[in-house]
């Protein structure tokens, strides 16, 4: 089992940062050693298949009497497993994962699209009355992910994503980055846009970002990308690309003023970057759409296409997906043109759940009729049920991914080990991972490795599952304790903890482990801060007294 699967569970192997920790242009160190003094080589190689590929000196050459025992079983060794030798053999085992990690196919481009705020029933592939036909295709020719677990919200799923750690390791388990927020993911996690260009790709993010940008070195061209076009904040006008009147529009480094509907120009930037890239280098995209988060908005055009709809709100919203659908369908179209097609991985996933509670819309005032519909799974976004965490999801490679439904639990932290393996990048630069290499159970529908999954734990809240055994404990006073049983009861509709103290209990002592060796969440400390470190701000004198007529 390889190091990451080893700490993919709430063990979090020693701690503290890499010696060497890479440096804000994603500069690549050097061999280091890890938390327990032994040599980076096989960190961030996955499975037996990786060795199998690379490996043809540890065990001796192929052959020997264990080799001779193992053929004439007709099964495999380890030692096939771990030699040279047995590298075909152990590829045809190990099915798509051995065929993508084969030295003579070029890593796939990646194209990694991130919906925002986008409820789980609100695409076609999951029975939507919304049209969405391009990501439908996408998950009829790819695999549907039945149980792909986010972070409740945007900015902790997108640094889970980002770094294949769960946000409470480093600071990001509570809230997203507000727009006043000064603080950022921390620059010593070794970051996905790293991990590929140090391994040649060259990586482009079209989209928003929401992990910092109160701070340059917060910002994604310091964090491993090679471009950067879109927004830094969690929450812009979609015509304006403002935030609260200030504008949060980039090209790279720089401002930019342009007018357009942001998520038809993300998906015109993405094309572009397909249209102008060599096919040569492997390409990454990072395509964060904001749609459909609120503000509700959209061009007039697709407005009218739901003009049969009569809720204002959800007319909006149903425009606002079938834009990034047409996107969607328009990167797909730019990467056939390019012959890029066939050789391309392309994820698509929201970044949480839709919203069902109007104290999660964002800073947009909106309605009490939300419009997002998460099917038959309970709340939605800023809670850990699973309306809040398991999103819509599907992966789609020609030839590669196996269609159908992938039903075993993955989470977002996974994403980082699993496209590693792919591209062939070395994550020796990371810090003790959560996720772990997924890839057979995507592909090939093979068993998940995932045997639990932390929604999320801060000192609000505390959600766990083993199993199909899940503890919803929220801490915040008065407090409620949920135990559900996933698999018999997804919609959470019946709490089991009064039958099954016993479950309760080790669940809540698991929570209480992972909280004591939390990180502080940096969006309470930045409270604190402002409650007892900023200067006082006085009134305005012509506003004293002014609603008492004085
Ligand atoms: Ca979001």
């Amino acid at each position: 089992m390889s190091r990451a699967c080893a700490r993919g569970s709430t063990g979090r192997a020693g701690g503290g940062p890499p010696a060497d920790p890479p440096d804000g242009g994603g500069g690549r160190s050097g061999d280091r050693e890890d938390d327990n003094g032994n040599d980076d080589d096989d960190i961030g190689k996955r499975d037996g298949q990786e060795d199998a590929m690379t490996r043809t000196d540890t065990q001796g050459a192929a052959g020997g009497p264990e080799r001779d025992r193992a053929d004439a079983a007709g099964g495999l060794s380890r030692r096939d497993l771990l030699t040279g030798g047995g590298a075909l053999t152990a590829a045809m085992a190990m099915g798509a994962v051995g065929a993508a990690r084969a030295a003579d196919t070029p890593p796939p481009h990646i194209i990694y699209i991130v919906a925002d705020d986008l409820g789980w029933a609100d695409v076609g592939f999951n029975g939507s009355d919304i049209p969405t036909p391009n990501i439908d295709a996408l998950a009829a020719e790819g695999a549907r992910l039945g149980q792909f677990y986010t972070q409740p919200m945007c900015t902790p799923t997108r640094a889970a994503l980002m770094t294949g750690r769960y946000p409470l390791r480093y600071g990001l388990q509570t809230g997203v980055i507000p727009s006043a927020g000064t603080y950022g993911l921390p620059t010593d996690e070794y970051l996905m846009p790293q991990a590929l260009r140090d391994a040649g790709y060259r990586t482009a993010l079209v989209g928003k970002w929401h992990l910092g940008h109160a701070d340059t070195k917060f910002w994604p061209m310091q964090r491993g990308f090679d471009s950067f076009y879109g927004a830094l904040v969690g929450e812009i006008d979609h015509f304006e690309h403002a935030s609260h009147g200030v504008k949060d529009w980039y090209r790279d480094n720089a401002p930019l003023d342009e007018a357009g509907f942001d998520n038809t120009l993300f998906g015109q930037e993405a094309a572009r970057v397909i249209e102008g890239h060599d096919p040569a280098q492997p390409l990454f995209i990072y395509l964060a759409f904001t749609a459909p988060h609120s503000p509700f908005q959209a061009p007039e055009e697709y407005v009218r296409r739901f003009a049969h709809v009569e809720d204002e709100q959800r007319r909006l919203y149903s425009a606002m997906v079938s834009v990034m659908d047409d996107e969607i369908g328009r990167v797909v179209a730019a990467l056939e043109a390019k012959g890029m097609r066939e050789n391309t991985l392309i994820v698509f996933h929201s970044d949480n759940g839709g919203v069902r509670d109007s104290m999660f819309a964002g800073e947009s005032k909106v309605g009490d009729n939300l419009p997002a519909s998460n099917g038959p799974f309970r709340a939605g976004k800023g809670t850990t049920y699973e309306g809040g965490t398991r999103v819509c999801a599907c992966v789609n490679w020609p030839g590669r991914v196996r269609p159908g439904e992938v039903t075993g639990m993955l989470h977002v932290v996974d994403m980082l080990p699993t496209l590693a393996a792919l591209a062939g990048a070395d994550l020796g630069a990371s810090k003790p991972l959560d996720g772990m290499d997924v890839w057979a159970a995507i592909a090939e529908g093979a068993e998940t490795p995932r045997t639990e999954v932390i929604y999320n734990v801060d000192p609000t809240n505390g959600t766990v599952r083993e199993g199909d055994l899940k503890l919803v404990w929220t801490a915040l006073l008065p407090g409620s304790v949920e135990l559900f049983d996933i698999g018999a009861d997804p919609g959470e509709a019946t709490n089991l903890a009064g039958q099954d103290p016993e479950t309760v209990a080790a669940l809540q002592a698991k929570v209480v482990e992972i909280a004591s060796g939390m990180a502080p969440p940096l969006l309470m400390m930045e409270a604190i801060a402002l409650t007892f470190g900023a200067p006082p701000v006085a009134a305005d004198p012509a506003t004293l007294f002014s609603q008492h007529g004085g």
